[in-house]
């Protein structure tokens, strides 16, 4: 069975509900205030099959002017179009006005329906449907048929179910290769059942018993159960008129304007960068001006950052920043309305091409420039560029950014990858990084090795994480990831640029450079602390010695104490290895005999004094080479 959404559109009382309620059977107009004032405030809707293989389920719209907005969450999801316009009236301004906003929307199929047709001569009829053919030319509907109708009498009904079944049939299914995407059109209790959403299902397909995520609401809840025009289910997919019943929410903290995605896959926006376009009739549109704002079944109202001009003049088009009062899941590529503050009529409307951008300032020709790319770019141009913008950027966050699931981010990722943009990190993938953003950091990575070396030639290499906090060059919130960080460290390694030992980098083949002068009191202080052996003189004393001057024979004794020559024991006592190792042999052979000790015996033992023996002992203990068992200690 194939599904396909029918809007209707039109002036007020051109005879669009009757038309629906003629073919259906089902009056729209499902509210007492509707019928009792004869027109249509909020959507209706009716279903009606042409055939075994094809049922159509209308929405039916509002003509009145007040209820645009309603109209609007409405139009969002529809493959077809019917424009519905009174014999005896032929266009009028929500004609023009409805249209307009199809054609903003994108919508690229429907057709026009002259209704009323009992009401004219023959003559008129002609006349209306010459009007309309020039009304629609140039636009989706030029070519399209013009089928006069009479709700009250039925004549052209069969003539315009016939039409409406041809184009049903070349309507083309709707994608579920996107994530599930339901922007929420109506929501209620139902008696027995709780909360329950309906709306058209934009992307992707949500099966029973599955988790979702309100937008922007941030709550996740359960499918309970599922409606395909009016069927029960135990899936729906794009395309399809869905009632959910949900389960762990209150049906009044539901609204219009809501929407249902998968759990924890995007983020509100409130920011939209998009390409705009004013009608012909509107008003030059300035920069902050302020909208009403319509994108699916959302409204809200927002402020136009013209990142081009500024201004905008009817007719034109510019890439822009629309910044929302109220937060939704807005996603590149929703078309969405936008419609003067007041009076209230629609002004133009766009395409949503980046809803996770950062603020920008008006008038920023080269975010403009981005935002061009974007649109016109493909897939895999899109996604480069995402990633470009931010360096590295995480596969969750554009998962979020792009709207795709991430296998298709990781896909096309991968395609970029082959081709040198890129590269994929983490097991599992985890981050993608732009390979210009890449190069740079390595870059600059060599850059400041080759800085600390010159400046500090008695320091073997440069700790990582301050080598880390210097890749990121003048901002610190450049700071690469510790993942691409390492990764970098690893490609230089690999390449034989750098040399990696624990937590110090150094560029290759260089390190601790020292003058004759300096290598002779290096081996001087060595020599000082090995020759003590484990009554050990002050460093004072042996730094005191020397022929060099302070701060550099400083250097030394540190590079001393990091390359683990000599090993610093307490505050002003330092040993050399030697001297350890062969204090550590000692107890090791004293262990044999006795593996208990006190401090009496160790003095004896190593012919030290106090001062010496107690912060001996307590370096053994931390060493786990002795433990302390009270007064005593065990030889580990
Ligand atoms: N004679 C005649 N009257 C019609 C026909 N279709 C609708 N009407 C009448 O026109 C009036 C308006 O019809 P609706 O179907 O409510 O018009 P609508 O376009 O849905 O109006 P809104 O939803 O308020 O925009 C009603 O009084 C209908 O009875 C028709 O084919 N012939
Ligand atoms: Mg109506």
């Amino acid at each position: 069975m194939k599904y396909v959404i029918v809007g209707t559109a039109g002036h007020i009382d051109h005879g669009k509900s009757a038309l629906v309620q003629a073919l259906t059977g089902t009056d729209p107009d499902r509210w007492e205030e509707e019928k009792r004032r004869g027109i249509t405030i909020d959507l209706g809707f009716a279903h009606l099959d042409l055939g075994e293989d094809l049922r159509i389920g209308f929405i039916d719209v509002p003509g009145h002017e007040r209820f645009v907005k309603n109209m609007l969450a409405g139009v969002g999801g529809i493959d077809l179009v019917l424009l519905v316009v009174a014999a005896d009236e032929s266009i009028k301004p929500q004609t023009r006005e409805h249209f307009d906003i199809c054609r903003l929307l994108g919508i690229s199929k429907g057709l026009v329906v002259v209704t009323k047709s009992d009401l004219v001569e023959r003559e008129i009829l002609d006349l209306v449907k010459m009007e309309i053919q020039e009304f629609v030319k140039g636009s989706f509907l030029e070519g399209a048929p013009v089928v006069a109708a009479s709700a009250r009498t039925g004549d052209g009904l069969e003539n315009l179910k016939a039409e409406l079944r041809r184009l049903s049939l070349e309507v083309a299914a709707k994608s579920d290769r996107l994530p599930f995407r339901l922007p929420i059109d109506r929501a209620f209790v139902m008696k027995g059942f709780g909360a329950v959403v309906t709306g058209t299902l934009i992307a992707g397909a949500i099966e029973r018993d599955a988790e979702v995520e309100v937008f922007p609401l941030g709550r996740r809840v359960r499918v309970r159960g599922i409606q395909v025009h009016n069927q029960p289910a135990e899936r729906a997919t794009a395309g399809e008129r869905t009632a959910l019943n949900l389960a762990g929410v209150e049906a009044r903290d539901l609204a219009r304007g809501m929407a249902l995605a998968p759990p924890g896959m995007f983020r509100a926006a409130r920011q939209i960068d998009c390409s705009l376009q004013l009608l012909p009739s509107a008003r030059t549109l300035k920069n902050r001006a302020r909208v009403h704002f319509h994108c699916g079944t959302a409204e809200t109202v927002g402020e136009v950052v013209l990142l081009e001009a500024r201004d905008l003049s009817p007719g034109g088009r510019a890439y822009a920043q629309l910044r929302l009062a109220e937060p939704g899941l807005f996603l590149p590529g929703d078309r969405f309305i936008i419609r003067q503050f007041s009076p209230v009529i629609t002004i133009g409307g766009g395409v949503v091409l980046d809803a996770l951008a950062p603020k920008h300032r008006a008038a920023d020709p080269e975010t403009a420039r981005f935002l061009e790319n974007l649109e016109l770019g493909d897939a895999a141009a899109r996604l480069e560029l995402l990633v470009q913008q931010s360096g590295e950027a995480s596969l969750a966050d554009l998962v979020a950014r792009t709207g795709w699931h991430t296998e298709e981010v990781m896909r096309v990722g991968r395609e970029l990858e082959a081709k040198k943009r890129l590269k994929i990190l983490g097991q599992p993938p985890a981050e993608l990084v732009h390979a210009g953003h890449f190069e740079k950091l390595a870059r600059r990575v060599l850059k400041a090795l080759e800085d600390f070396h010159s400046a500090n030639p008695l320091v073997a290499g440069m700790a990582k994480e301050e080598l880390r906090a210097r890749a990121a060059g003048p901002s610190p919130e450049a700071e690469p990831s510790a993942l691409l960080f390492d990764t970098i460290l690893q490609t230089l390694a690999s390449e034989g640029k750098v040399e990696i030992s624990g937590e110090t980098v150094k560029l290759s083949g260089r390190g601790v450079q020292m003058s004759p002068q300096e290598a002779a009191a290096r081996e001087q202080i060595s020599g000082a602390f090995e020759n003590a052996g484990l009554a050990v003189p002050s460093a004072k004393e042996v730094l005191a010695k020397l022929s060099i001057d302070r701060a550099r024979a400083e250097k030394i004794l540190q590079l001393l104490l990091k390359e683990k020559t000599l090993v610093r024991v307490a505050e002003d006592l330092i040993f050399h290895r030697a001297a350890l190792e062969r204090l550590r042999e000692l107890l090791a052979r004293q262990k044999q005999q006795n593996p208990k000790l006190n401090v009496a015996v160790f003095k004896e033992l190593t012919g030290l004094s106090r001062k010496y023996a107690i912060p001996l002992l307590e370096y053994l203990d931390r060493e786990r080479v002795t433990r302390r068992e009270g007064d005593e200690r065990v030889i580990l």
